[in-house]
């Protein structure tokens, strides 16, 4: 056992970089070759390898450190291991068009082509990494010693290169005069191999600048790196893509630039979760959530302002809120306004309603929203679909008719559902209605009484309001919001003469998901749902 520094070794032409991040940790057994550090000047980015196998002691930098050739990186306990020694070389041809060759990529005799980064018609500059090889030891990207145009792609993957290999012709650009002296420059962006060797007294690591990385396995075990470039791993950094997280798709399961790519989208998309978000969902549902690229929400120190109370949400109000703020963020909302004539129906319901209030009679109240139940049902039927969901790429359209409603509980929003509305009479819904909302109201609902609703609705009647802009229940895909009704002046043009009516008038708020209704469509249905709120009788039509 020996305690062994490990310091930066010659970088290049670099005098300073700096750390922008830490790959390993007190405690951590490494192996040789394997990433301790990554170090960033402004031309590149590059790894600094563990010269020896063992177990890091101490580490001697943290992010944000600048280091140059020397400067200590971390002390290591080694009971054997293998020095690197790396060399380097620039491909330098000039001249448009000009080839661009393999440099002398050190030891290896032969490395295999495992992806083509550039296609013909590209533009490039000098450093960019043209494909990338690898050995049963290494990975490394091959840049481009010129600026230009690709005219040509010479290799593809699988193909096996060497020094000297042609990869590509390049159409030298205006400034292709300057890339050799550019590529010379920057040597450090040319190829590089590793290769182990003896070990001596005082451990010194290689770098392997800008392209070159040493080779990881594909299911990278914890404290390793996953299988990626350096140029993937700097724009996953960029982006705040966790690499651990994806699978790679290219050889060996490497993750190519496509991967990141397609990781950020599906979790813009919301279909992928990181693990740091799934870890804070709780307190995003509590909080309102957060948004990729939105301000954080506001933090205040209320007691500032005056005397405050705090109280923990109920655990509906943070499951309902949960599920409000997805189908709110998620559903491409709309909402058509539009009033009904229930003068007559309101006549009917109270008559009804003393009726059964005689000795001997059910006893049943009917309430407006029954028959908006019913009303909502024959739409239903019409418009079939408003009584559909998504299902991936496709639209299913429901042939039951269940129904659910908002009650407002002491202790949040909750939505019972009226099974087979279709099947019963105003009565029965009538009764549903007011065992389920009670059950509501004392937190009895069963979950089966809370599922497989196919449109909602939500009556504010009781309270108050005029109209609102309810929120659709996912998955469903429209549902109906409805005001307190008042009495108010019509036109009549069919009274002598024209005049105004008392009418008593329902304001009606359908939202609907316009991925699956279109705005025609929606009016048609509020309008139908007026018909049939004005005169029952258009449900037997
Ligand atoms: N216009 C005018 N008056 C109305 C009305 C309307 N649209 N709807 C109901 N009313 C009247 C009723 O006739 C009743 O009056 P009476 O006692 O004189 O008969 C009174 O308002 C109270 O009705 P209600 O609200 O108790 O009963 P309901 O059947 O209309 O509704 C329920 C039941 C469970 C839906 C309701 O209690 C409730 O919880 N509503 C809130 C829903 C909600 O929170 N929605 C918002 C969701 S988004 O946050």
């Amino acid at each position: 056992m020996a305690l062994l520094e490990v310091k930066v070794p010659d970088i290049g032409d670099f005098k300073e970089v700096e750390i922008i991040e830490l790959l390993v940790k007190p405690g951590d057994t490494v192996k040789a070759e394997q990433s301790l550090i990554t170090v960033e000047s402004d031309k590149a980015s590059m790894e600094i390898p563990s010269s020896h196998a063992g177990v890091v002691k101490e580490l001697k930098v943290k992010v944000g450190d600048k280091v140059a050739e020397g400067s200590l990186v971390l002390m290591i306990e080694v009971e054997g291991s293998g020095l690197l020694a790396a060399t380097r070389t620039a491909s330098e041809a000039g001249g448009a068009p000009v080839d661009v060759l393999v440099p002398d990529i050190g030891d290896f005799d032969e490395v295999t082509v495992i992806e083509v980064m550039v296609k013909v018609g590209d533009t490039i500059q000098v450093e960019q990494s043209l494909i990338t090889v690898e050995s049963d030891k290494a990975s490394m990207e091959i840049p481009s010693s010129h600026a230009g145009a690709v005219i040509e792609v010479k290799v593809k993957v699988g193909d096996k290169v060497r020094k000297g290999s042609l990869v590509a012709v390049v159409q030298a650009s205006g400034a292709s005069a300057a890339a050799p002296a550019a590529a010379a420059a920057s040597a450090p962006g040319a190829a590089v191999a590793s290769v182990p060797a003896p070990v001596p007294a005082t451990a010194v690591a290689k770098a392997l600048p800008t392209a070159a990385l040493p080779a990881h396995e594909p299911s990278a075990p914890k404290g390793m790196l996953p299988h990626a470039s350096p140029k993937i791993r700097k724009l996953a950094r960029e982006l705040g893509v966790p690499l651990g997280e994806l699978n790679g798709s290219g050889p060996k399961a490497r993750i190519t630039q496509a991967d990141v790519q397609g990781f950020v989208k599906s979790v813009m998309a919301g279909a992928t979760q990181t693990r740091a978000q799934a870890a804070k969902a709780p307190d995003a549902a509590a909080s309102g959530g957060t948004f990729p690229g939105l301000l954080a929400w506001p933090k205040v120190d209320f007691s500032k302002f005056g005397p405050v109370e705090r109280k923990g949400m109920s655990r509906i109000k943070k499951i309902s809120g949960a599920n409000l703020h997805r189908n709110w963020v998620l559903i491409p909302h709309v909402t058509n306004h539009d009033d009904a004539d229930i003068t007559d129906l309101e006549a009917f319901r109270v008559s009804t309603n003393k009726e059964n209030e005689r000795p001997g009679a059910a006893g049943i109240k009917v309430t407006m929203l029954a028959f908006l139940i019913k009303a909502c049902m024959a739409a239903l039927k019409k418009f079939p679909e408003f009584n559909a969901s998504i299902d991936g790429d496709q639209i299913v359209f429901k042939q039951y008719f269940h129904i659910g409603f908002a009650a407002d509980t002491p202790n949040g929003l909750m939505v019972p559902v009226i099974k087979d509305a279709d099947k019963k009479g105003i009565f029965q819904i009538s009764q549903e209605m007011g065992e389920l909302a009670k059950k509501a109201r004392d937190g009895k609902l069963s979950p089966a009484e809370m599922s497989g609703g196919c449109f909602s609705i939500s009556s504010l009647g009781g309270i108050g309001g005029r109209y609102f802009t309810p929120i659709i229940n996912a998955p469903e895909v429209a549902i109906l919001g409805v005001c307190k009704s008042s009495m108010e002046p019509v036109w009549d043009a069919n009274l002598n003469g024209g005049a105004f009516q008392p009418r008593l008038m329902l304001p009606l708020s359908l939202s609907w998901d316009h991925r699956v209704i279109d705005g025609a469509a929606a009016a048609r249905f509020n309008a139908y749902l007026g018909q049939i709120l004005g005169d029952f009788r258009h449900v037997l039509l």
